[in-house]
């Protein structure tokens, strides 16, 4: 590939879940146009104002090229940092880090993994081989601020934390869209490029939508039925669902059946949350409630989806656990048009196993004493850990591609947390609010600058589907995989000198190895020396890629298998390869103990009967409720440095309902300040009656400006961090994941 001649590229965007297939014109080597690839296997010509923004992403001034290192602060106390070579960068981040082990031990060193290293190849293979070779024990990541609920759901119920049911959107009759916006956000845990264009075939085929949410979200004006919703309640909704499809007969069909335990316990735990209790709970009517029940149970196909907004409550993971429940019911988990689960071309090939009973708690974080899950402890207790004293305290962070200052819980503390450590290393493309604090950050090329392949939402796609986007621009920038291989040998003690190679051929070779020990694997007993010579690719990724797809239950098997997957197969499909709709997995795919899915396998009859005091606590209190909300044109915190997405009229504003401006004695455009338990601060209002009477919505990734970062354009549309307000004492208990809706405030008139 030669930068200079023009030429039309084909790639995947990586900005978002919805892996949109991009057309990219390259003139005179620099980006000319993008536009959706209408011939993309998947999207078919669709893309959202953000894909085409890569060309900007790509040219912006600020978006680092080369390592910085800090040399100190300004008079303001701003952070000075200096420009470096990639070899003076690493010993920059051998000497802090040797320096934070000798003086605090290993303990000392924690990590924060971000949401755009799910989008990146190289994070994808290499994230984990960092985390190893720091030894680290405090990791934390977006997760907790996210998803970590369905993971716990998925976990109990099949297994794995990774057995992660999507909605077949494409063949349902009924969507039921809980706490979720695809209009803006384009879909999560579900990967569904045009999900606007998929609903409209939903409901030109005779199919509905009913959205669940407390605003009049885009998502909720397109609906057949919008049914505003008190924040933080939908699992007394959806108990109290579960609670008539039982009464209506519903007990499950097929496989799934033949499988189930629990369903007397079920119906006894349920019991109690009658439509009169549900109703008086969400402020959704009686009657309404018993139609949504009666209407989900007498759909053919009904798939039932919930995301940020049934995540980041306090019952999210009870909550998630309920929506597959429903599935489970009415004979719609594992069945076209219903929940399902994908099948990625690098999941690797086995018998069907039983495995271990659902874990987690194997460890316990230092100050709070939170349970670990999957590897993890909650982000909302980050900032304890740096900044309470004593054994395994936190003074150095190591961050790849997450911006925790401005995402997660208790903003201004998080802030403080890392202004106070002693050495820090990012792994970022921006010196932002978080990266500020670093003593070194390495930037990664940029996305155009890279090669792309989807290892994690292939595994959430609608439908199995796979392509392989080559870097459109040549760079002589390392690696995603060569910045984190690189600091996971010196981790590992061997200097700064490392060369990243090593770990690499380290990390092919197990993984081969692995599959020539497999019984079942296409390469079982093959000679390794012989694979390693058949691996292709140019990077460290891409060979390992490769030796993933080759070996996963769709490749070529090292040659064994005309027309299998491949790198190079992949390669000679620019548009990307559709192995078509999602297919019924099930009981094979389950990694319970007995291959069966006991709905009591967690905590959630506890969890119920905590759900039940809750209820009436929640009776009692009459504060305003603050939730969140997405704009087609944000991404979290990291995109608004781009001018085309934040031209216009400013959009970080506190939505407040008209009644509740006149009870607050405010105004459209007045400022206000809002309150919770752990901050404040003072957004413009936004009156409008999109939100729900009782509630207020602030988007968060905003609250730009600050000190030392170099982020010019975010700087001049700054906004304000809506995570002051979150309250890190606030979690779901079963998952760790933070509160970041239905968090109670004060509203009054600046
Ligand atoms: N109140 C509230 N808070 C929320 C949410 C909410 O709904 N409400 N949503 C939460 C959710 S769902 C999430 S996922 C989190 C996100 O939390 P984070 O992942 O911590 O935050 P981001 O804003 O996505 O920051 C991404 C960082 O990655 C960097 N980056 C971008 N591309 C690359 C790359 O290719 N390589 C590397 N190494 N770095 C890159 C950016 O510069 C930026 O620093 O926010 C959470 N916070
Ligand atoms: N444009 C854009 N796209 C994005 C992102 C982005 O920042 N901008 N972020 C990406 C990421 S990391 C993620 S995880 C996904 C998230 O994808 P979505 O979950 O679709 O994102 P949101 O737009 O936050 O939608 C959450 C909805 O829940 C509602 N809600 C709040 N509280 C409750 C509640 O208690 N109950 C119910 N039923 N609803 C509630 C909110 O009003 C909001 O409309 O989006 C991804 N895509
Ligand atoms: S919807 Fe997501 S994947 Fe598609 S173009 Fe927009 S940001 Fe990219
Ligand atoms: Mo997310």
């Amino acid at each position: 590939m030669t930068d200079t001649a023009d030429r039309t590229v084909f790639r995947t965007c990586p900005l978002c879940e919805a892996t949109c297939g991009l057309e990219i014109e390259i003139k005179d080597g620099a980006v000319k146009r993008i536009r959706g690839d209408r011939e993309d296997v998947f999207s078919k010509g669709f893309i959202c104002p953000k894909g085409s923004t890569l060309k900007q992403l790509h040219e912006d001034p600020d978006r680092l090229r080369k390592p910085l290192v800090r040399r100190g602060f300004d008079d303001s106390g701003a952070p000075v940092f200096e420009e470096v070579s990639w070899p003076e960068a690493y010993a920059e981040a051998d000497r802090v880090l040797r320096d934070v082990r000798e003086r605090h031990g290993n303990e000392a060193v924690g990590m924060y993994l971000g949401n755009p290293g799910a989008h990146v190849l190289g994070a994808a293979t290499h994230t984990r081989h960092l985390i190893k070779g720091l030894g680290a024990g405090a990791v934390f990541s977006a997760s907790t601020v996210d998803q970590m609920p369905r993971h716990v759901a998925s976990g109990y119920l099949y297994g794995s934390g990774g057995s992660m049911p999507v909605p077949d959107i494409d063949r349902t009759d009924l969507f039921v869209c809980l706490g979720a916006n695809p209009y803006a956000s384009n879909g999560s845990i579900a990967t569904v490029p045009d999900f606007p264009g998929r609903i409209e075939a939903l409901q030109e085929r005779g199919g509905r939508m009913i959205v669940i949410d407390p605003r009049r979200s885009r998502t909720a004006e397109q609906a057949d039925l919008h049914l505003p919703i008190r924040p933080g309640t939908d699992a007394v909704l959806l108990a109290a669902i579960v609670r008539q499809l039982l009464a209506d007969g519903h007990v499950g069909s097929g496989s799934v059946a033949d499988c189930l335990d629990g369903l007397d316990q079920l119906r006894a735990v349920v019991e109690p949350f009658t439509a009169a209790v549900a109703a008086e709970a969400t402020g959704i009517s009686e009657a309404s409630i018993e139609v949504l029940a009666t209407e989900i149970g007498a759909a053919d196909k009904a798939a039932v989806y919930g995301r940020i907004g049934t995540c980041t409550v306090e019952f999210g993971t009870l909550t998630t656990w309920l929506l597959d429940v429903v599935a489970i019911l009415t004979g719609n988990l594992d069945q076209p048009g219903g929940a399902m689960f994908p099948q990625p071309s690098h999941d690797r090939v086995r018998a069907d196993r039983p495995g271990r009973p659902y874990r987690v708690g194997r460890r316990h974080s230092r100050v709070n004493q939170r349970p670990e899950v999957q590897g993890e402890f909650p982000v909302a207790d980050l900032p304890d850990e740096i900044l309470e004293p004593g054994d395994g305290q936190l003074r150095m962070m190591v961050t790849v591609a997450g911006n925790p200052v401005l995402s997660c819980p208790d903003g201004d503390r998080m802030d403080e947390a890392f202004a106070s450590l002693d050495a820090m290393i990012s792994v970022d493309i921006y010196l932002n609010e978080t990266t500020r604090h670093a003593s070194v950050i390495l930037p990664p090329p940029g996305a155009l600058e890279k090669s792309h392949y989807d290892l994690n939402f292939t595994n959430l796609s609608v439908r199995n589907v796979a392509n392989f986007s080559p870097a459109v621009f040549d760079t002589d920038m390392p690696t995603e995989e060569d910045i984190l291989a690189t600091l996971a040998l010196i981790a590992l003690g061997l200097g700064p000198d490392a060369d990243p190679n090593d770990l690499h051929d380290q990390v092919l070779t197990g993984l081969l190895q692995a599959e020539i020990d497999a019984p079942e694997s296409p390469v079982a007993g093959r000679d390794l020396d012989e694979l390693l010579a058949m691996v292709e690719g140019d990077t460290g990724s891409e060979r390992v890629l490769d030796a993933m797809l080759r070996t996963g239950v769709r490749g070529d098997g090292f040659g064994t298998t005309k027309d299998g997957l491949s790198l190079d197969y992949l390669r000679a499909h620019p548009h990307g390869i559709d192995f078509g709709a999602l297919e019924p997995r099930l009981p094979g795919h389950l990694r319970t103990p007995e291959a069966r899915i006991d709905l009591f396998a967690g905590p959630f009859a506890e969890d119920l009967h905590r759900l039940q005091t809750r209820v009436t606590e929640w009776a009692a209190d009459g504060s305003l409720r603050l939730v969140g909300r997405r704009h087609l044109r944000s991404n979290n915190s990291w995109m608004h440095n781009l001018p085309v997405l934040v031209k216009g009229k400013p959009r970080c504003t506190l939505q407040l309902h008209p009644d509740d401006a006149v009870d607050l004695g405010l105004a459209d455009g007045d400022a206000a300040i809002v309150r919770s338990r752990v901050g404040e601060l003072i957004a413009p209002v936004e009156v409008t009656d999109s939100v729900m009477p009782g509630v207020v919505s602030l988007p968060h990734g905003w609250g730009h400006g600050k000190p030392g970062a170099r982020m010019n354009v975010a700087a001049e549309h700054a906004g304000v961090n809506s995570n002051v307000l979150t309250d890190p004492t606030m979690i779901d208990p079963l998952s760790g994941n933070a509160v970041l809706n239905g968090i109670p405030v004060e509203v009054v008139p600046a």
